[in-house]
């Protein structure tokens, strides 16, 4: 079994959880129950860490270097795991690490300029960056290793140490990088915990971390949010998305259908900015709901470990269960599926790719985030009025617009409300050196680049009059 890492050694498992394979549903391995004994052993080790840990600069980055090379070596190793308990194809995993290994080489690199404002006659500044503690990461489902190394990596390179937990989902994988990185890192420096979500839940209570980075639902990271105001815990909140591609009028279908098609069932739509709703223009709609489902019918949905899959199940029984729902709900208000629109017979997971059209606002699956293989795809006459209902979401994590005419794509790009936006793509600024986050119930401060890092650290200002 794989074990809990605090203060770079394996812990005693106490008590254990099972852990699903979404392509049976059935339960195939279990993972550690952390108790309130040992989150305190976590929080207390990284804290003890954090006092050597923090002073030295290049030795953090050397550590950061050793863990790339370190997860890249162990690739071939942990993507079959990952598979196991996340359900996508085994590329996909391989890919997912492969993403992890860029992140831990970009902060790595990254240069941290010195701020001097003032050095002249009458005196000097600076401003430096102080890392914060300790800081207690929980992470999703979707992308169990990238996100959780969108968090460690920064958190670490700016000088704090780290207590990870990831979903209950899926706990294994987080939990081989945890023993796998205790090679390349000092004890303490990173701990890796895990259990069910009231363990989360602690963890933001816990007295010890000075900042919390979560990723995952808007109604957990409002609780998260509201746990951490007491102690005035620092956090950072990656929340759900109801991410709209607006596509224009001289857009396309057949030449976009690829790359929108991929932009929202990537990971079987559970993505937190895939695209979640589709605005064409009328006379553009049945071609471009057409070429969505010849694509729908045609992609290979198949255990992650199956020769040639390209999606798996989906993750876990809720969200399966959430898209069936929003998917009936829609075609009983009078949807109708261009491709798919039901499970696929057969245990486990698995859903069918699904293009919805002949609904718009106002139905679930257009409002909520259904984070799913299931895409609805709206007509609209006037293109300020698909602005607007593309705005009128709570969310706004990420936006697209399709069109040859790029200073016209632009334009609507800048009336969207959303933390990203790109044109005849979506997505494309996810990126180790791009600030990534919501706005409104998207999120809370950015992960990535430098921004991500400044997020892990508290600004300090030093200053002294001139030398007489
Ligand atoms: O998320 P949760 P769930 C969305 C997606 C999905 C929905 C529910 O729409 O349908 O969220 O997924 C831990 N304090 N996204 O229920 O609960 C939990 O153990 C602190 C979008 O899995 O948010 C896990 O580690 N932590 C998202 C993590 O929070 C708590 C990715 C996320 O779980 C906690 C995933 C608490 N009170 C789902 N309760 C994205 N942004 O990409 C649970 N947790």
């Amino acid at each position: 079994m794989h074990q809990m890492t605090i203060g770079g050694k394996p812990v005693p498992v106490a008590g254990t959880f099972d852990v699903t394979d979404p392509a049976t549903g059935e339960p195939f391995a279990q993972a550690p129950d952390c108790t309130p004994d040992q989150l305190d052993h976590a929080m207390n080790t990284a804290a003890e860490a954090f006092r050597t840990w923090r002073r030295d600069d290049r030795t953090r980055r050397e550590a950061l270097r050793g863990a790339a090379d370190a997860l890249e070596a162990a690739i071939g190793r942990l993507a079959p795991l990952l598979t196991a308990e996340q359900g996508k194809p085994l590329k996909d995993a391989r890919s997912e690490i492969a993403g992890a290994v860029v992140w831990l080489r970009y902060y790595a690199d990254l240069e941290l300029p010195r701020e001097i404002v003032q050095d002249d006659a009458r005196g000097h500044a600076e401003i430096v960056r102080r890392p914060l503690g300790v800081v207690a990461a929980i992470t999703p489902w979707n992308f169990p290793v990238t996100l959780a190394m969108w968090k460690i990596a920064p958190a670490l390179r700016a000088g704090n140490t780290v207590v990870v937990k990831p979903s209950p989902y899926t706990p294994l994988t987080t939990l081989a990088l945890g023993e796998l990185l205790q090679e390349v890192l000092p004890p303490g420096v990173l701990n890796v915990i895990s259990g069910r979500d009231p363990l989360g839940a602690l963890m933001t209570t816990h007295p010890v971390p000075r900042k919390i980075s979560f990723t995952g639902s808007t109604a957990t990271g409002r609780r998260v949010a509201a746990a951490a105001a007491d102690d005035l815990k620092r956090v950072t909140l990656e929340l759900g998305g109801n991410d709209p591609a607006i596509v224009l009028d001289d857009a396309d279908p057949e030449q976009i259908a690829d790359r929108l098609f991929w932009a929202a069932f990537r990971n079987n739509g559970q993505v937190c900015l895939a695209v979640k709703r589709v605005y064409a223009p009328e006379h553009l709609h049945a071609d471009l709901v057409e070429a969505l489902a010849a694509r729908a019918r045609s992609v290979r949905v198949d255990a992650g470990t199956a020769e040639g899959a390209q999606l798996g199940p989906l993750n876990n029984r809720p969200q399966f269960d959430r898209v069936t729902d929003l998917v009936a709900d829609a075609l009983r208000q009078g949807a109708l599926a261009a491709a798919g629109g039901a499970p696929l017979d057969r245990p486990g997971y698995f859903y069918q790719p699904t293009v919805l059209t002949g609904l718009t606002d106002g139905t679930r699956i257009v409002d909520e985030e259904q984070f799913g293989p299931a895409l609805p795809v709206i007509a609209y006459r006037d293109l300020a009025d698909a602005v607007e209902r593309a705005n009128a979401s709570p969310y706004g994590l990420t936006a697209s617009v399709w069109s040859p005419d790029l200073d016209r794509a632009g334009q609507v790009a800048a009336e969207l409300e959303a933390g990203q936006v790109s044109v005849n793509v979506h997505g494309l600024g996810v990126r180790p050196d791009l600030p990534f986050g919501g706005h409104k119930w998207s999120g809370l401060g950015v992960e990535n680049g430098p921004w991500g890092l400044y997020g892990f650290t508290d600004l300090q200002v030093l200053t002294r009059p001139a030398q007489p």
